[in-house]
């Protein structure tokens, strides 16, 4: 029982710092940063396997999924195992990772 509210307290904590950090990004990042885990990069197709946590603009929970890249670039900035901040939109009908930095 206090284990659980130590946990959703560390939670609380967490999202709270997540909001801040939101809030403090630069004008240019549109949609909010999302936490993440790089699964798997695939340079040739421009696309890049993440588990991530909620996407509040794509209305998307937490989950393992397969993103386009905005720019194949990003992806010579991060590799596998790598703990991610992203950003995601929806372009042309595909989820799309427009921007991407590692908090390792
Ligand atoms: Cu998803």
């Amino acid at each position: 029982m206090k284990l659980s509210h130590i946990l959703a307290a560390a939670v609380l904590a967490t999202t709270l710092g997540a909001q801040a950090q939101t809030q403090t990004a630069p004008a240019s990042a549109a949609a909010p940063l999302v936490e993440g885990e790089v699964r798997k990069i695939d340079k040739e197709q421009g696309k890049i396997s993440l588990r991530h946590g909620p996407i509040p603009n794509l209305d998307m929970g937490a989950m393992s999924m397969v993103f386009r890249v905005a720019d194949p670039k990003m992806l010579d900035t991060v590799k596998d195992g790598d703990k991610v901040k992203f950003t995601a939109d929806k372009i042309n009908g595909a989820f799309t990772v427009m921007s991407i930095q590692t908090t390792n």
